[in-house]
């Protein structure tokens, strides 16, 4: 890994931007002046379409809650994982993607060389203690060519990164709250997963962590 220091543009705090593969960065507290404004926008997306359990095509239940919001959302059932443009719990389509959300996106993939990332779709996963998710790739977007931003908040996460075969043994990277991670290109394949998350209360979030990835689905 290796690691360069810069200065956040709104605290001059410095920050770490920590390489995970060729093309794949970790910005070390990089969301942390947008938490203020994230949080109320990502509330009102939930008070409308609610976090929940899906279920896999292979009939477990994922310890991980989940809602979405933007054009379209990532959903799973009996039948498969897909995109959709209706939120199949509520019947309706998912909340719009708040513009702090869109802004987040797009300042951190350039900040990761990603010039002008526009995402379509932005999945909201809330952890309580126990909870995980095993390794995997993120593969039912329609073009490979766009990055994923990945945002971390509330309590800490081991995150695995592993390559592009299941087979190969992955990194462990901590995620704490307000760090971003990007990848993209000739990492966009990498399996990864998230191992249980600690017992803990964090001080804005209390005993849960929240992710967010914005991706263009379509
Ligand atoms: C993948 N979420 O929603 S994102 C998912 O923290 C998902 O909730 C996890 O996997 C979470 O599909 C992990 C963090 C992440 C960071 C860097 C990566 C995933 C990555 C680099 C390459 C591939
Ligand atoms: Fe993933």
């Amino acid at each position: 890994m290796t690691l360069d220091l810069f200065a956040d543009s709104d605290t001059e705090q410095p920050a770490q931007r920590i390489a995970l593969g060729a093309q794949s960065w970790l910005l070390r507290g990089f969301a942390l002046p947008w938490v203020d404004n994230l949080l109320p926008a990502l509330r009102q997306v939930l008070r409308q379409s609610p976090l929940r359990h899906m279920v896999t095509p292979g009939g477990f239940t994922m310890s991980v809650a989940l809602s979405n919001c933007g054009d379209w959302g990532w959903t799973s059932d009996r039948s498969g994982y897909r995109y959709s443009a209706i939120d199949p719990r509520t019947g309706r389509p998912w909340p719009p993607m708040p513009d702090v959300v869109r802004a987040l996106a797009r300042a951190a993939a350039s900040d990761a060389g990603f010039d002008d990332f526009i995402p379509d779709a932005c999945l909201i996963n809330r952890y309580v203690p126990g909870a995980r998710v095993s390794l995997h790739q993120d593969k039912n977007e329609a073009d490979f060519a766009y990055p994923i931003v990945s945002v971390s908040l509330g309590l800490p996460a081991v995150f695995q990164f592993g390559g592009t075969e299941r087979n190969e043994r992955p990194q462990r990277v901590p995620l704490l709250h307000g760090d971003v991670a990007v990848w993209g290109g000739v990492d966009r394949l990498r399996y990864h997963g998230i191992l249980p998350i600690k017992e803990g209360l964090h001080p804005v979030l209390g005993a849960q962590r929240i992710n967010i990835t914005m991706r263009k689905a379509h």
